[in-house]
């Protein structure tokens, strides 16, 4: 893999690190797609962590290997090569500049959005192949993973005992949904006496604007979530499985009976991490606003927005704002 050039420290942001090797909590919600139980257990899950990993997922394991092997092809790129397809504004290649309000991370990735079309051929001309390849691998991904997303999102309408059960999903599925999918990649940040002892930040801390987002990584540590005692924990990678966050939007619809999951990824000094991220958003034109099924006997917490509104607020944001903040009841 092509390294990022070298850190400056100042430049960047990071975290103090007591120990250097990670210490994983072993108490990720594990849901197992083929039981039926799973849905009371999403929904504590998502009451407790707005976070959890899902295994029986029924995501083919060559659509993974096939989009990530074009990742890895894509990221040992030279850097000049891999320019000639960003800036990400904000979509396309990015590289350390998260977002548009001045966030940096030690990250290079690639955004694509589901509703303007994705210039493919850039793409595939840097990887020497063609440009169907790519969108054909990127469109296997998404429609799986989506499908599951889908699942999921019903499985936690019946577990709320929400009708109908498509409440969610239909927003995932509506042919506007907004959603995007990311690909990430953080190269190892080289030791470093300036910062020994402390983590540069990857991607920094944030919640994830949409409904609900579906993370696959390969075997490298470095996500972490913030637990409700405020503390961050090492989330264990698993290339298997899938990691799933409840989204802002999930949050209001809930009326925050689902907390949107703070979370970050830490540099890895040895190896290379590579994620693939799908976020499922509504149509630009959907009105989120608490169910009103969820509100029964208690106060509405946030007013209704449109998700056009709330994206424009979201990208003038710094990523570790609250952006609910501005659509809360007072
Ligand atoms: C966080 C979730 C997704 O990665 C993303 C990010 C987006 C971006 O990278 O362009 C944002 C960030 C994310 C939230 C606040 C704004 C917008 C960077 C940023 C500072 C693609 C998304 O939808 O929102």
């Amino acid at each position: 893999m092509v390294v990022l050039t070298k850190p400056v420290i100042d430049h960047f942001p990071i975290v103090k690190n007591s120990c250097k090797a990670p210490s994983f909590f072993s108490g990720v919600p594990v849901i197992d797609l083929s039981k039926p139980d799973s849905k009371n257990l999403i929904v504590k899950a998502c009451e407790e962590f707005g976070f959890f990993k899902v295994v029986n997922h029924d995501v083919p394991m060559e659509f993974i290997s096939k989009l990530e092997s074009e990742a890895i092809k894509f990221f040992s790129s030279p850097l000049s090569e891999k320019l000639k397809a960003g800036p990400a504004d904000p979509f396309g290649y990015g590289n350390k500049q998260i977002g548009q309000s001045g966030d940096l991370g030690w990250v290079e990735y690639i955004l694509v959005s589901s509703n303007s079309e994705f210039n493919y051929k850039k793409f595939a001309s840097i990887l020497g192949v063609n440009p169907e390849t790519i969108r054909a691998a990127v469109n296997d991904y998404v429609s799986a993973v989506k499908k599951m997303a889908c699942d999921i999102l019903e499985m936690l309408a019946e577990g709320l005992k929400i009708h109908p059960r498509n409440v969610f999903s239909k927003l995932l599925m509506d042919e506007k949904s907004d959603s995007v999918f990311r690909l990430n990649h953080y190269p190892p940040c080289p030791e470093n006496e300036e910062f020994s002892g402390k983590n540069l930040i990857g991607f920094g801390e944030h919640t994830d604007p949409q409904i609900i987002s579906v993370l696959r990584s390969n075997n490298t540590s470095g996500l972490q979530i913030l637990l409700k005692n405020g503390h961050w924990i090492s989330v264990p990678p698993d290339q298997n499985s899938f990691f799933i966050n409840v989204g802002d939007s999930l949050q209001v619809m809930t009326n925050g009976r689902f907390k949107s999951v703070k979370h970050r990824v830490l540099t890895n000094s040895v190896k290379s991490r590579l994620s693939m991220i799908y976020f499922g958003g509504p149509p630009l034109s959907e009105k989120i606003a608490p169910l009103p099924s969820l509100i029964e006997g208690k106060d509405s917490l946030y007013k209704e927005f449109t998700w056009f509104e709330y994206k424009i607020s979201a990208y003038k944001s710094r990523l570790a704002d609250n952006r609910l903040i501005l659509f809360e009841k007072i």
